[in-house]
């Protein structure tokens, strides 16, 4: 079988401003696509996205899981010793950082949570008229993610540049990685000197990824660029996770109602907008051997961009996957990846997302769009700028 080639850019701004509008092109060409434009390999249908995904001995993620290929080129950054490794160093790393972040330290900090969500919420509704990306999105993880991990309060206004920054480091050195780029030496070294012990508090995520080097399961060196992973993937997904879903619910109002007549579905909302429209919509793999994927053949040393966001509204996988449903059943969906890598911190947005609900449903009747939302473009992220919102309140 031949491999269609495809001249669009996944990267240009016409594909990022709008991805869905493209993604058809993707799927329906074949099972996996060759894209002239930037020389790699792209898959969008689901099925063929989630098989090379549970794959992880024949697409790596140690050669980068952006579109350079770090056998052949300098990493942006040190690599992270997560995300852009494989068995076994994964194991070890994965393995140590699960007993960092668990579900009974979240369990801990839930009603602080929840107290902050409902603080958050009074104040919507005093305004009626907000934004929900810098009122609410970008607001509500900040006051609650640094803490946990215990980062220093100086300097925190870094954050979601650095993210910012990082994910356009994963897509060509274009215009948009420049962007975030030239200014990105100042946040960088904030973050590392942020990821130091002595600059950490006791309590939190960030001491007990040390407390592993102290046990002989890391090193000191290493422990850093483990925290750094929190500070890398822990706030820019979050904040447009949440405004994706405050878009969601806003876009479809039926679904507010569904939601505030049976808040039990509250703990389903988040993957469904996941699905709907997924922060995170590409990651590569690289091939480590000739590769087949559904009767084609992908030679090795090839880098495989994953369309997750195309996958996640794959009509042969999702029935009317343009519609936010949150009685859907979502399983399998891949806006927080599949297999080894699969988010690990994805109980914190879990987490973010309930309490933010739990506090809106008693308190809002119905949202409505106010203006238009507006994105901000981002080589990896789908993520919002502004979203103008009007509520009406309960
Ligand atoms: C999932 C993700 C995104 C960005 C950075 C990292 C992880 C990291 O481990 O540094």
């Amino acid at each position: 079988m031949t491999i269609p080639t495809l001249t669009l850019d996944p990267f240009d701004e016409a594909f990022l401003a709008d991805p869905y509008a493209h993604h058809d092109a993707l799927r329906d060409a074949g099972p996996v696509v060759w894209l002239e434009a930037r020389q790699c390999f792209g898959i969008a249908r689901h099925g063929e996205v989630q098989a090379v995904l549970k794959d992880h001995e024949t697409f790596v993620s140690g050669r980068g899981v952006g579109l350079a290929d770090f056998s052949k080129e300098e990493p942006w950054r040190p690599p992270s010793l997560l995300l852009e490794t494989d068995p076994p160093v994964h194991d070890r790393t994965r393995g140590l950082m699960n007993k960092v972040a668990t579900l009974a330290s979240l369990k801990e900090v839930r009603p602080s949570w929840l107290k902050k969500a409902e603080a958050l919420a009074d104040e919507l509704i005093a305004r009626r008229s907000f934004d929900a990306v810098t009122d609410l999105a970008e607001i509500f993880p900040l006051s609650v993610f640094p803490d946990l991990i215990g980062l220093m309060d100086e300097g925190r206004e870094h954050l979601l540049p650095y993210g910012m920054a990082t994910f356009n480091a994963f897509g060509p050195r274009n215009a948009l990685f420049e962007s975030t780029n030239a200014t990105a030496a100042p946040t960088i070294a904030w973050v590392a000197k942020a990821c130091e012990r002595a600059n950490l508090k006791p309590g939190g995520w960030g001491m007990a990824t040390y407390a592993a080097a102290d046990c002989g399961e890391c090193t000191e060196e290493e422990a850093a660029r483990l925290v750094r992973s929190f500070l890398s993937a822990g706030l820019d997904t979050t904040v447009n996770g949440i405004g994706h879903l405050m878009l969601a619910f806003a876009t479809f109002p039926d679904q507010w109602d569904k939601l505030r007549a049976r808040p039990e579905l509250a703990k389903r909302a988040l993957d469904e907008s996941l699905r709907w429209d997924s922060t995170a919509q590409t990651f590569f793999r690289t091939t480590a051997c000739d590769a087949d994927v559904n009767g084609v053949t992908i030679p090795e040393g090839a880098k495989v961009v994953l369309f997750l966001g195309a996958a996640n509204r794959d009509p042969r996988k999702w029935d009317r996957p343009e519609l936010f449903n949150i009685e859907r059943a979502t399983s399998g969906h891949v806006g927080l990846g599949f297999g080894i890598h699969q988010c690990l911190g994805q109980m914190v947005a879990r987490l973010e997302s309930e309490v933010l609900l739990e506090a809106l449903i008693p308190r809002v009747s119905t949202f409505r769009i106010s203006g238009n939302p507006v994105r901000r473009l981002n080589n990896t992220l789908h993520a919002l700028k502004s979203l103008p919102l009007e509520l009406i309140p309960a």
